[in-house]
C-alpha cells in the first residue's frame, strides 16, 4: 500500500510556487519541512519537486543503484555558465567522464597538497590586508572570504591572478560572474516565454555571458601560446594536455573553458561561505574558540604551518565540519530515480520526479544528531563521527556525482582559519548582530562584521 505526499494547497498553473520567497528559497523550503515533515511534494512551472529531509529517505535516495544525480531546472539554466562542465554535465554526456578521471588525480590528496603553498600565499595577502587596516578596521566577513577563495581556486587551478586583495574594485570577470548567476536563478524561476521577453535582462545577460566567455578563451590562449603545454601540471595543464585513460581522448576546447567557469563558480563561493559561517560560530562560542586556539597554539608553537601539520590540527578540521553540518553553504542537491519505485516502501516516484535533498535539515534530523541546533564540533571527534548513520551529514552531495573539490575546500579553509587564529583575536564589530542568510547559489551569513586585532598587541 502507498502513502500520500504532503502538498501544501496550490493555485492553477504556479502551483506551490508562491510559497517560495525568491530572495530566500532554501529558507522558505527549511520552513515548509517544519510544517509538512520529511518529504513533502511541490508543483509548479511543471515540475514536481518532493522535498526530502530526514536521514531515513537521503539515505535511500543515496544508493546510486536506484538513484542518480538530475540536472533540474536551476542546473539546466546554470549549463548557459557551465555547459557540460562537470558540474552542470547530464550523467551520461561523455565529456563528464573524460573530464572527471581527468581531473580525479589533480583534485586527490596529493594534488591538493601540492597546491599548498599558493593557498598560502593567498592566506598571506589576506591576512597582510587585514593587519594594515589595523585593529579597528570593520571587516565585512563574507566579502574578504569572497576574495580569497577566487583568488585561490584561480591561483592554483590556471595561475591566473585576479589580485582581489590589491584593489579595491572586483574583476570584470567577477561582475559578469555574479550578474549572470543571479540571472540564471532568476531565470529557473521564471516561465520561458518571460525569460524570452524580457529583453533588457537578457541582453545583459548575454554580454556578461559574452565576457566571460572572452576572460576563459584568453587564459586558454596565453597558455598555449607558451608553448611549454604539459610541463606545469597544474589543473589547466591537464585539460589541455591530458588524455582520457580509458577513451584516449582530450578535452575539446569549449568544454575547457566550461571547466574554467565552472571551478570559478563552484570553487569560490561555497568556501567563501563555509569560512564564514565557520567565523561566526567560533565568535559565538567562546569555548569552542578558545579550543581552536589553543589547537593551533600547541600544534604550530609559534611556526606558520606547513603542509604536514594539517593533520594534527582535528579540531579545526571538526569546527568547519560543524559550520557544514549546522549551514551547508551548497545547501541542496537533486537526484531522480532510474525506474517508478517506493521510497520508505510507501510513496511512489517516477523518474520525472526531482528529489531534492534538503542539507540543512537533513543534518538537524533529531533522530541523528542531540541538540540538532547547537554548534558543537566535538559531534566529529573521530570516535564519535565513526558512529554516525550513513549519509547522515553530506555536505559535498552524493556518489559519483559529489563534489570533486571537497579535499581542495577542506585543506584551503582549515589553512585559512589556522592561520587567521594564529595571528588575530577576533570580535563581532557590530552589538546585537543577528545572523541573516544571503542566498544566491549558495548560502553565505549577511553583513556579518568582525575587527581583528593582532595577537602581538594582546599578549
Ligand atoms: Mn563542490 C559538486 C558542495 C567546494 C567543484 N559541490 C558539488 C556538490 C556539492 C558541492 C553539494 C554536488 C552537487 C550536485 O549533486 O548537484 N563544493 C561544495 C561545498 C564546497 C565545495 C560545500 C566548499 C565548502 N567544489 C568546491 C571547490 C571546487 C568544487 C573548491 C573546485 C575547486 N563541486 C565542484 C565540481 C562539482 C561539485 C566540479 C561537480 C562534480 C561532478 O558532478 O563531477
Amino acid at each position: 500500500t502507498t502513502s500520500l505526499i504532503p502538498q501544501p494547497r496550490g493555485l492553477p498553473l504556479i502551483g506551490n510556487l508562491g510559497l517560495i520567497d525568491k530572495a530566500k528559497p532554501v529558507q522558505s523550503l527549511i520552513r515548509m519541512a517544519d510544517t509538512y515533515g520529511p518529504i513533502y511534494r511541490l508543483a509548479g512551472l511543471g515540475e514536481s519537486l518532493l522535498v526530502l529531509s530526514s536521514q531515513a529517505l537521503v539515505s535511500e535516495v543515496c544508493d546510486q543503484g536506484r538513484f542518480s544525480k538530475k540536472v533540474h531546472r536551476p542546473l539546466e539554466m546554470l549549463r548557459d555558465l557551465g555547459g557540460d562542465g562537470l558540474f552542470t554535465a547530464h550523467n551520461d554526456e561523455p565529456n563528464w567522464g573524460k573530464a572527471h578521471r581527468l581531473l580525479m588525480p589533480a583534485f586527490g590528496p596529493i594534488g591538493v597538497r601540492a597546491m599548498f603553498d599558493r593557498m598560502e600565499e593567498i592566506a598571506d595577502q589576506m591576512l597582510t590586508r587585514w593587519r594594515l587596516f589595523g585593529p579597528n578596521a570593520v571587516i565585512d566577513v563574507a566579502d574578504s572570504m569572497t576574495r580569497l577563495t577566487l583568488d585561490t581556486i584561480a591561483l592554483c587551478a590556471f595561475d591566473y591572478r585576479f589580485n582581489s586583495f590589491y584593489q579595491n574594485e572586483t574583476h570584470p570577470f567577477i561582475d559578469a560572474m555574479s550578474d549572470a548567476l543571479a540571472e540564471a536563478g532568476m531565470r529557473a524561476k521564471r516561465p520561458d516565454m518571460a525569460n524570452a521577453m524580457m529583453l533588457p535582462s537578457r541582453r545583459r545577460y548575454e554580454s556578461d555571458l559574452a565576457l566571460m566567455k572572452r576572460v576563459a578563451e584568453t587564459i586558454i590562449e596565453e597558455r598555449r601560446a607558451e608553448g611549454r603545454v604539459g610541463e606545469r601540471g597544474d589543473l589547466l595543464d591537464i585539460m589541455l594536455s591530458g588524455r582520457d585513460p580509458e577513451t584516449g581522448e582530450g578535452l575539446p576546447d569549449d568544454n575547457i573553458r566550461h571547466q574554467l567557469v565552472t571551478f570559478l563558480i563552484a570553487g569560490h563561493e561555497t568556501t567563501s561561505g563555509l569560512l564564514s559561517f565557520a567565523l561566526y560560530f567560533l565568535l559565538r562560542n567562546p569555548d569552542a574558540m578558545a579550543r581552536a586556539r589553543d589547537t593551533v597554539d600547541s600544534v604550530l608553537d609559534g611556526r606558520a604551518p606547513a603542509v604536514g601539520d594539517l593533520a594534527r590540527l582535528g579540531y579545526i578540521e571538526q569546527v568547519l565540519q560543524e559550520a557544514l553540518r549546522l549551514w551547508p553553504t551548497a545547501p541542496v542537491f537533486a537526484v531522480s530515480p532510474h525506474q517508478p519505485t517506493l521510497l520508505g516502501g510507501r510513496y511512489p516516484v517516477t523518474p520525472d520526479d526531482t528529489l531534492l535533498v534538503l542539507i540543512p535539515k537533513l543534518h538537524r534530523d533529531p533522530a541523528v544528531w542531540d541538540d540538532p541546533d547547537t554548534f558543537r564540533p566535538e559531534r566529529f571527534d573521530p570516535e564519535r563521527a565513526a558512529e554516525l548513520p550513513p549519509h547522515a551529514w553530506k555536505p559535498f552531495g552524493n556518489g559519483g556525482r559529489a563534489c570533486i573539490g571537497r579535499g581542495f575546500a577542506m585543506q584551503e579553509a582549515q589553512l585559512v582559519l589556522t592561520m587567521l587564529l594564529q595571528r588575530f583575536t577576533l570580535t563581532e564589530a557590530d552589538s546585537g548582530y543577528q545572523l541573516k542568510i544571503a542566498e544566491t547559489l549558495t548560502l553565505k551569513p549577511d553583513g556579518f562584521r568582525i575587527r581583528a586585532r593582532p595577537r602581538e598587541d594582546v599578549a
